[in-house]
């Protein structure tokens, strides 16, 4: 029996060629090969597009914390990993859109064979590619996980955190429709803008006096849940002097989306003599 499967005869288990052979009959062909050129295209494509997305347009405003560059850090990686998937999907869509329409001619449609869907070759390969892809997005989540809940300083208790020293704990209180603060080591001052100095950690202890709110600190990377009748806890460290975004990031009635307000990262200076000002006592 020859190698070669007769074009005008199908496929079956007694004429069908060796793997490799029909993997390489398969790549041999005009529109496979088409498809894999616009597959090509398109993850080069796609690369610079996130990196610009992502990276460059800043279109949550950049981050102000550890937290947040490592949440920018991995919606790249996990966009990376899946261009690949996403090129040749829309390789295929966009072949099967245009360049199939584009033949003209009266001839029969193309044979079928040899057929890939049951090649070990491609079976094994398709899978193992795809799975050691998943792979890495599970162990790489893993890890960010574990990074970014020790930076948000976890589920620790504001008395047990090992710099407890020196950081500073903030009481947020969430109600319709607005977010106040309290400085309880600071006298209890409040305030309805958040102003906390650079490089301290700040640990957050939050809840809700009417709905469930979400306290979301925008370019932090830190949101988390303010329930009424409980204490919810998160934090981060800026690492970037300005003024930054908190929103509600839970739908809580008519002006949630107007529940805004800012935090201003300042100076260890500034901050105390903001405190000062607020009829609080130096924190140094
Ligand atoms: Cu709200």
């Amino acid at each position: 029996m020859s190698i070669e499967t007769p074009v005008d005869q199908p496929e079956s288990p007694t004429n069908r060629p060796e793997s490799t052979h029909r993997m390489k009959e398969w790549f041999s062909r005009d529109y496979v090969r088409k498809i894999i050129a616009i597959f090509i295209v398109l993850t080069i494509i796609i690369i610079p597009i996130a990196w610009l997305v992502i990276h460059f347009l800043e279109l949550s405003g950049g981050p102000a914390s550890s937290i947040m560059e490592e949440l920018e850090t991995t919606i790249f990686v996990f966009t990376l990993v899946s261009a690949p998937l996403m090129a040749i999907t829309a390789a295929v869509l966009i072949y099967s859109l245009f360049g199939w329409g584009s033949i003209k001619s009266e001839d029969p449609p193309m044979q079928e064979n040899p057929a890939i869907r049951t090649n070990a070759v491609a079976v094994i390969g398709w899978t193992a590619a795809t799975s050691l892809l998943a792979a890495f997005l599970v162990i790489w989540g893993l890890v960010e996980l574990a990074t970014i809940t020790a930076d948000s300083y976890g589920s620790t208790p504001s008395s047990q955190q090992p710099n407890a020293t020196k950081q500073i704990d903030v009481n947020v209180t969430g109600q319709q429709w607005v977010w106040s603060f309290e400085y309880p080591d600071q006298q209890k001052i409040q305030s309805d803008v958040l102003v906390v100095p650079i490089n301290t950690p700040i640990y957050f202890n939050v809840t809700s006096k009417d709905v469930v709110h979400s306290f979301w600190v925008v370019e932090m990377g830190v949101k988390i849940d303010a329930n009424p009748g409980a204490v919810t806890n998160t934090g981060f460290t800026a690492n970037k002097l300005g003024t930054f975004n908190i929103r509600c990031a839970e739908l809580c009635g008519l002006h949630h989306a107007y529940m805004e307000t800012n935090v201003q990262v300042v100076t260890q200076d500034q901050f105390d003599s903001w405190v000062r000002e607020q009829g609080g006592k130096r924190t140094a």
